[in-house]
C-alpha cells in the first residue's frame, strides 16, 4: 500500500494535505493513491455553498462549521476559487475568518484555486472530496464561486447545495436564472440586515413558482428529465406514481451570518432535505450524477493530457499551434480529428 493513502486513511491531516497538493497540480503519482483511497469513500455527506464573490459564503460557511461542530461531526471544508489565482486575497480572507477553527482537529480547511485551467478545477475538487471522505470526515463543505460551468460542476457534486445570494441583487438573480437555479435545494438570502431582503426572497419565490408553473404543464422538458433520470425500473414494474408530488421544495431562509442569525434554520433545512433524499431514494440518484461528472471531469482531463501532450511531441507546444491557426497555417479541425483518431487506434 502506498505510504501517502494509507496516512490519509488513518486520518493523518498532513498526509491529506500533501495529497490534495499532488492533486492540484494534476501530479501522476495521485493517481495510485486516489486508487487505494477509493475503495473507502462514498460515507461523507456532500454540502455545497454557491453564490457570488461577497455574498457571504465563507461566513456562512465558517457559521455552519460551528453548528455542525456542536452537532459532533468530523468536517472536511474546501474553498474553490478560480477567481483567487495562487495568493489571493479571497483565499487569506478565508483563512482568517475561518480561523476559529484553526485548532480543532475536528475541522480541515483547505483552498482550491486553478492552476492548470482546462477543466481541472472540477476534476481536482471531486478528488478532493474523496480524499476528505476517506479520512473519514462525516461532511464535507464545498464552497464555490457560482459563476461558470466549473462551478455549476462541483455544486452537482453536493448532496445539498445552498445557493446564497444577497438583496438588491436583481442581476444575480438573472444570473442564478441561467444554471445554478436548478441545482439550488436551499436559497440563503444573506446580509439579511441590509435594505431589500424581503424583496430579494419575493422575487426568489416568484421565480420558484414560475419554475413549477412551467413544469407543471404537458411535455415539460425538465419534469421528463427529471423522471428520465430516477432508478428505473422497467415500465410495467414501476410502482404507480404517488398521489402527492414528492418534489423537493427548495426553501428560501434569510440570514445574517456576521451575526449568527438564521443559520440554525440553514442546517435544519439541510437535514430536512439530507432526510428527503434518503426517503425518496434520491440520495442515490445524486451520487450517480455525481459520479458521472467526476468521472468525466477525470476521463476529459485524463483525455486532454494524453492529446495535447501528443500535439506538443508533434508539433510543438500549444501556443505554437494556437499562433499557427491564427495564421491560417494549421487547420485545427484537422489537427483534433488526427489527434481523436490517434487516441482511439491505440
Ligand atoms: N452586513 C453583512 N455583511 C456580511 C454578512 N455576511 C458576510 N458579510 C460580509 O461580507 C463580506 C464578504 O463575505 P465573505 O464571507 O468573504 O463572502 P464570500 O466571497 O461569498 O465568501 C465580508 O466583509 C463579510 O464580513 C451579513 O450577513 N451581513
Ligand atoms: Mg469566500
Amino acid at each position: 500500500m502506498t505510504t501517502l493513502a494509507a496516512r490519509v486513511l488513518s486520518g493523518e491531516v498532513r498526509a491529506a494535505s500533501r495529497l490534495m497538493r499532488h492533486v492540484e497540480d494534476g501530479e501522476p503519482s495521485a493517481v495510485a493513491e486516489l486508487q487505494t483511497l477509493f475503495p473507502h469513500t462514498g460515507r461523507a455527506y456532500v454540502i455545497g455553498v454557491t453564490g457570488s464573490p461577497g455574498a457571504g459564503k465563507s461566513t456562512l460557511t465558517d457559521r455552519l462549521l460551528a453548528g455542525l461542530r456542536r452537532q459532533g461531526r468530523t468536517l472536511g471544508v474546501l474553498c474553490v476559487d478560480p477567481t483567487s489565482p495562487f495568493t489571493g486575497g479571497a483565499i487569506l480572507g478565508d483563512r482568517i475568518r475561518m480561523q476559529d477553527h484553526a485548532t480543532d482537529d475536528g475541522v480541515f480547511i483547505r483552498s482550491l484555486a486553478t492552476r492548470g485551467a482546462l477543466g481541472g478545477l472540477s476534476r481536482a475538487t471531486g478528488d478532493c472530496i474523496r480524499i476528505l471522505d476517506a479520512m473519514g470526515r462525516d461532511v464535507v463543505v464545498v464552497e464555490t464561486v457560482g459563476v461558470g460551468q466549473d462551478e455549476i460542476d462541483v455544486a452537482q457534486m453536493a448532496h445539498t447545495t445552498l445557493v446564497v445570494t444577497v438583496p438588491g441583487m436583481g442581476d444575480d438573480i438573472q444570473a442564478i436564472k441561467a444554471g445554478i437555479l436548478e441545482v439550488a435545494d436551499v436559497f440563503v438570502v444573506n446580509k439579511a440586515d441590509l435594505d431589500g431582503a424581503d424583496r430579494t426572497v419575493r422575487e426568489l419565490r416568484q421565480m420558484l413558482e414560475l419554475r413549477h408553473a412551467v413544469r407543471g404543464q404537458a411535455g415539460d422538458h425538465d419534469a421528463r428529465h427529471r423522471r428520465a433520470r430516477a432508478p428505473s425500473a422497467p415500465p410495467d414494474q414501476r410502482p404507480p406514481e404517488p398521489a402527492g408530488p414528492r418534489e423537493w421544495e427548495p426553501p428560501i431562509l434569510k440570514t445574517v451570518a456576521t451575526r449568527d442569525q438564521g443559520v440554525q434554520e440553514v442546517l435544519a433545512a439541510v437535514e430536512q432535505h439530507r432526510r428527503f433524499l434518503d426517503e425518496t431514494g434520491q440520495r442515490s440518484v445524486r451520487e450517480r450524477a455525481r459520479a458521472k461528472m467526476q468521472f468525466v471531469a477525470l476521463l476529459r482531463e485524463r483525455l486532454l493530457r494524453e492529446a495535447l501532450g501528443r500535439l506538443e511531441r508533434e508539433r510543438g507546444r500549444l501556443e505554437e499551434v494556437a499562433a499557427a491557426i491564427v495564421d491560417h497555417e494549421a487547420d485545427p479541425y484537422a489537427l483534433a480529428e488526427a489527434l481523436a483518431r490517434q487516441l482511439a487506434e491505440e
